[in-house]
């Protein structure tokens, strides 16, 4: 009995492909804060499938999403993400699984290496369209800000405009908070670096190996509020020291045999809970 096996329950290929009913999202919203525990988010949606997969009823999605979550020490953002980001995501017809990839203690966060974890370790359940990564603590407000990926050369990140930066991107080439890839643009850029411990360049770091293999960004219209984000509130997070020398002297040197071809963890724990599924890695930072 696996996860995969039990999606295929129930022949979706009869079903007609879903369209987007514009009429029935909500357009922008505000985040609702929220300090329910995980059981009572669990029971407002009871339609999930395991691991927590949810699929619209009555037509079939174009798209198998998996939204991947890196995570650490965060358990009210991320009952927050969920509370907020579920609804959206089924008001948009999706068929998504959100992954909460947790990095074990032992080690300091590197955020790019758990997005490569949930690539990996995704794709081996799933045959994944699109995968989106998003940051715990960044919800888009939205709903008509559709979670679906750029065509071929074109890497699409969903968000134009930040609360903390006035609505707008710190900077032109920003591409943190949520950008989308298809399994064959992550596997072009060779994923995320796994060389950022703490926080802070991982994102500047995949720019410019998109740049380096011509594949350009898109985003939502940048003249709407469509692509706006809300982050929720935390302490500083300790900062990666040599963030400015690894981001320019490395980058373009070893980008192609630092990444996704060069990722090593080890998996603790698969669960397949209601809401997501959890992957619980551990890592060896010195290696
Ligand atoms: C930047 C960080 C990004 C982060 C954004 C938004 C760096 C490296 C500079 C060379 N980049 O400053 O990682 O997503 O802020 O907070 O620190």
């Amino acid at each position: 009995y696996t996860p995969s096996r039990a999606n295929q329950e129930g022949n979706d290929t009869n079903l007609p492909v879903c369209d987007i009913d514009y009429k029935a999202l909500k357009g922008r919203e505000n985040i609702t804060m929220t300090s329910q525990s995980l059981i009572s988010l669990e029971s407002m949606f009871p339609d999930s499938h395991v691991g927590g997969r949810f699929k619209p009823s009555g037509c079939r999605s174009k798209y198998k999403i998996a939204v991947i979550v890196p995570f650490r020490d965060r358990d009210s953002h991320l009952k927050m993400y969920l509370r907020n980001v579920i609804p959206k995501l089924r008001r948009q017809k999706a068929d998504f699984t959100i992954y909460v990839v947790e990095q074990a203690p032992g080690s300091h966060f590197n955020r790019g290496m758990m997005r490569n974890v949930g690539f990996a370790e995704a794709i081996k359940i799933e045959d994944y369209d699109c995968f989106i990564f998003n940051d715990v603590d960044s919800i888009f407000e939205d709903d008509r800000n559709i979670f679906r990926c750029g065509r071929e050369n074109s890497i699409r990140h969903l968000v134009t405009g930040v609360d903390v930066f006035k609505y707008r991107l710190k900077y032109s080439i920003l591409v943190g908070g949520i950008i989308a890839f298809t399994p064959e643009q992550f596997r072009r850029v060779n994923g995320y670096s796994n060389f950022y411990f703490d926080w802070g360049a991982e994102d500047d770091d995949i720019y410019y190996r998109i740049q380096r293999e011509k594949m350009k960004i898109e985003r939502p219209d940048e003249n709407s509020t469509i692509g706006f984000m809300s982050t929720l509130q935390h302490a500083r997070d300790p900062e990666v020291k040599y963030r400015f020398d690894i981001l320019y002297s490395r980058n373009n040197v070893t980008s192609h045999k630092d990444g996704l071809n060069s990722l090593k963890y080890t998996v603790k724990m698969i669960g397949y809970k209601k809401l997501f599924t959890w992957i619980y890695v551990s890592v060896d930072e010195n290696e």
